[in-house]
């Protein structure tokens, strides 16, 4: 029997649209019954107890690691689908080249017929939730109604989940309305559909990360890309960092890589001993949402409230911050067990034990040329667990952002740093990024494609009005308080496909670059491509650094030829965009001209 706690008297929210829709969806979906998450310690402690007795969480070893479980997802729902993830528009032009289009009535008769009854005999979870700081303008609510109790329990670590949601959502009635549905996990009934005319999501037959968590990529950037448009604010894939000089001077910077390309380790890196003066403190990992502040500059949120982080590549080495918030109350996902119920991936820096099982819980042999660990696998932990948390965070204002970063994985041609001339040339340089791809996504790895912004999975409208957003934002604030624009990359490669740089903590000399910049010193050199630091001296600080001053030239190197052989895919890909702004086609020439 459904419970009827969808009536006002018994109902705890006092939003009538909400009660009204969860009873809709409960009608539809026919639960067993209905579950309002409040966000309590106890309800967390009753729900990790069930989810241990029906097997969807494994308790890993509670003396190493306290309020830890591993889940090991469905062999074939390891990543994000993206060819199953569709912008339903009325209009086809409205979801642009980039995405996947279905007419939303057409798409909502579907998953309709596939949400009767799909959730008899299970439990609907109610999952209100906040994205951003609680109290704060820039904040938005969302519901997620699920039959997954692992979606729950991630929701409870990656947003302020719970009675604050109820509360600050009051009697309204603005919040994304996300259906998620298990169904049975086959691969041909999954479907990921945004609806951003209703502000609805409907996800059905995937448990996994940014395919079910709807908080994630499908509220905080794909919807939230739509009501930025809309209410002139950008919804942003990048993480959020506060950089300390050694003066005690903050700047905030922001970045955004392609999923897998970064942004965690760049949001709490540890310096290295030559730069222990400068300290890194991370306000958000994954997610940016940014508006033009009363001061004219550019202030940013993290809506999450947690992390949910790649784990192959992390360890005491490449992010000490890291390995110590995943120590406690994190959930793992696919990633290796070892016999005494701690975690192993590849990467780690420890050997790996005798009698590992693998993401799959399948005895694991050493030199089988198997991965133990999912390259895909991840840890979900809440963001106050990070040594380097920054309170600000919590800020209702927000930060005011003095830098953005573009960065892709690149083996060639795109040198280390490079300074945009300025917010044109910057929103081109972001319009027209390239990245190989990675395992966050189901599909080929390393292929490299352009992605716009590291937005191509998560833009949800037409990436033509996209960019022409980007360069009404930079014309609503004011000149000297919009932040410079900056191009990494890391993953530069020699012929022997040796990364020439070492990365992790070592970027910090790069940000150093970026924070001279940005105060108005810092020598640059003018290139074709933009600004580069001179590579004798005055520009990235390599004292310590263990990189031959080879590989340094190399790194900084801008290859005319390999740029020009770029242009025709430059000019192809903006060819896409029929409502492409002028300017990014006069950048396009500029480029060209100084190519020679
Ligand atoms: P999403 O959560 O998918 O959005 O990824 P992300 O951008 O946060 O990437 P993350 O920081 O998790 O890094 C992904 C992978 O790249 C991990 O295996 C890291 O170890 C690796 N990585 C991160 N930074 C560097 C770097 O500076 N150099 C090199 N070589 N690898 C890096
Ligand atoms: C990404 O793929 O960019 C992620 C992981 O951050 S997921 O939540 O699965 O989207
Ligand atoms: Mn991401």
């Amino acid at each position: 029997m459904t419970t009827p706690n969808t009536d006002a008297k018994s109902s705890p929210t006092s939003s009538r649209a909400l009660r009204d829709w969860v009873k809709e969806v409960a009608a539809l979906t026919k639960p067993d019954a209905i579950v309002w998450c409040d966000g309590s310690e106890g309800e967390k402690n009753r729900l990790t107890k069930q989810a241990v007795a029906a097997g969807i969480l494994i308790e890993l070893n509670q003396e190493k690691r306290p309020g830890c479980y591993l889940h090991r997802s469905n062999p074939n729902d390891v990543a994000r689908t993206e060819q199953l993830t569709f912008v339903c528009t009325p209009k086809k032009i409205d979801a642009g080249p980039t995405n996947n289009w279905s007419d939303p009535v057409e798409t909502y008769a579907k998953l309709r017929g596939w949400l009767d009854g799909s959730m008899r005999g299970r439990t609907m979870y109610v999952v209100p939730y906040v994205m951003g700081p609680l109290g704060s303008p820039l904040s938005k609510v969302g519901v997620e109604l699920t039959d997954s109790l692992y979606v729950v329990l991630n929701m409870r670590i990656m947003t302020r989940m719970g009675m604050a949601a109820l509360e600050q959502l009051g009697e309204s009635n603005d919040f994304n309305r996300g259906i998620h549905c298990t169904l049975d996990l086959n691969p041909e009934r999954r479907l990921i559909c945004h609806f951003p005319q209703d502000n609805t999501i409907i996800s059905v037959g995937s448990g996994y990360g940014g395919n079910a968590l709807l908080s994630k990529k499908c509220f905080a950037l794909r919807i939230a890309s739509v009501l930025g448009r809309d209410e002139g604010w950008l919804a942003e894939h990048q993480l959020i960092l506060g950089l300390q000089s050694p003066d005690g001077e903050t700047t905030y910077i922001s970045a955004a890589f392609p999923s897998a390309c970064g942004k965690t380790n760049l949001a709490m890196l540890t310096p290295p001993a030559e730069f222990k003066d400068w300290k890194i403190f991370t306000v958000g990992d994954d997610i940016a949402w940014m508006r033009v502040g009363p001061d004219g500059g550019l202030w940013a949120v993290n809506p999450e409230n947690g992390y949910f982080g790649v784990a192959p590549g992390t360890s005491a080495k490449s992010n000490l911050n890291a390995m110590k918030m995943v120590q406690h109350d994190t959930i793992f996902t696919n990633v290796a067990m070892t016999p005494d119920g701690d975690v192993w991936w590849e990467g780690m820096d420890v050997p790996p034990p005798d009698g590992l099982l693998d993401w799959q819980g399948r005895p694991w042999k050493k030199d089988s040329g198997v991965k133990a660990a999912h390259p895909n696998s991840r840890f979900t932990t809440p963001m106050r667990n990070n040594p380097a948390w920054s309170p600000s965070a919590d800020d209702p204002r927000g930060v005011p952002i003095s830098a953005i970063i573009f960065g892709g994985r690149r083996a060639s041609t795109v040198p280390l740093v490079l300074e945009s001339i300025d917010w044109t040339h910057g929103v081109f340089m972001g319009a027209t990024m390239g990245s190989e791809t990675t395992a966050a996504a189901s599909g080929a790895v390393g292929v490299l494609r352009r992605d716009p912004m590291a937005m191509l999975p998560f833009c949800g409208y037409n990436m033509g009005d996209y960019f022409a957003h980007w360069l009404e934002i930079g014309n609503k604030a004011e000149p000297g308080k919009l932040p410079k624009i900056f191009y990494v990359n890391w993953f530069r490669k020699d012929e022997g496909g040796r990364f020439l740089w070492p990365g992790f903590g070592e970027n910090s000399r790069v940000l150093a670059w970026v924070f001279e910049r940005c105060a108005g010193r810092g020598a640059a050199s003018e290139t074709p491509i933009g600004l580069i630091p001179p590579v004798d001296g005055e520009g990235i600080d390599t004292d310590g650094l263990d990189v031959s001053a080879e590989d340094m030239a190399e790194l900084l190197n801008v290859d005319v030829a390999e740029w020009k052989a770029q242009l025709p895919q430059f000019r192809a890909h903006l060819a896409q965009f029929e409502n492409l702004p002028p300017e990014l086609h006069e950048q396009l020439d500029a480029l060209e001209n100084r190519l020679g």
